[in-house]
């Protein structure tokens, strides 16, 4: 089957065309990778020629062996679906889990993602914390969150309470809450240890003063986390922008009714007392 027309090649070209649609992505901004099913690696088996083994930059040896789209490094989103063999790839890892080589796509030269240490080692973390169900790992630039992490305190307490209470779906969506890292250099192994590690707990990571991470299952579900967090960030801008307090709001025990009624587990750390 020719690449362009396989299901999970377009479902990761509408995902990346939809983040760029929603303003997330300027310039080379953000990067997205899914773990490709093997059925999925051999419908397109006879389109991949595979190139040089190159390091990855962090060892990750339970995925050993697997495939990945990924976008690649200084790539735009805007031009995923306009050039898609230019701005994204397929690599396949080696049996260590150390070295990967591209088989599909950068046609014009390039590597995956900067970011690539920190998509793989999400995935590997993934890999054992959720069942091996999640595929996805999607980074974004979303101005409203992002603005949050001037003003919120950079924990995982203060960014999940205070998205919660923004949107009902919220705690439903994300029962887990946020994890945050404070501000690092990107690019390197570095933050990816440090967001793998908060991936163990949670599917959303929050990078200071940079972005967001999102973890999931397929596109849909993990799109749908990043809009969720993004437009729940949105209402607390706005929210702050009218008035610097709440008039009234959702309580700790109005959320404890929430997680009956819905049947999620809302950890009690993020349902203090607070005057606000
Ligand atoms: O430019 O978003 O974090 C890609 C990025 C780096
Ligand atoms: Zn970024």
């Amino acid at each position: 089957m020719n690449m362009l027309d396989a299901e999970f090649v377009k479902g990761f070209m509408r995902t990346a065309e939809d983040g760029w649609l929603q303003g997330w992505h300027e310039r080379n901004g953000g990067n997205l990778s899914y773990r490709v099913k093997p059925e999925e690696v051999e419908s397109v088996r006879e389109e991949l020629s595979p190139g040089e083994w190159r390091p990855i930059g962090a060892a990750v040896p339970r995925l050993a062996g697997e495939y990945f789209l990924v976008t690649g490094s200084g790539k735009y989103f805007r031009n995923v679906t306009i050039k898609p063999e230019d701005s994204f790839c397929l690599i396949e890892l080696d049996g260590e889990g150390e070295n990967y080589r591209i088989c599909w796509g950068l046609v014009n030269g390039g590597r995956p993602t900067s970011e690539l240490p920190t998509h793989l080692m999400n995935h590997e973390v993934k890999l054992a914390a959720a069942g091996g169900k999640h595929r996805v790992i999607y980074h974004a630039h979303p101005a409203n969150i992002i603005a949050l992490t001037f003003a919120l305190p950079p924990t995982s307490e203060a960014f999940t309470r205070e998205l919660w209470e923004m949107a009902t779906e919220c705690p439903v969506v994300f029962p887990d809450g946020i994890g945050v890292v404070p501000w690092m250099v990107p690019g390197g192994r570095e933050i990816a240890v440090a967001t793998s590690e908060l991936m163990k707990e949670y599917d959303v990571a929050v990078w200071a003063h940079h972005g967001l991470f999102c973890s999931g299952e397929d596109f849909d579900l993990t799109f749908g986390l990043m809009h969720t967090v993004e437009k729940s960030a949105e209402i607390l801008v706005k929210l702050r922008s009218m008035q610097p307090y709440k008039r009234q709001t959702i309580r700790p025990d109005d959320f404890r009714d929430l997680a009956k009624d819905f049947k999620v587990e809302l950890p009690e750390r993020y349902l203090y007392e607070k005057n606000d």
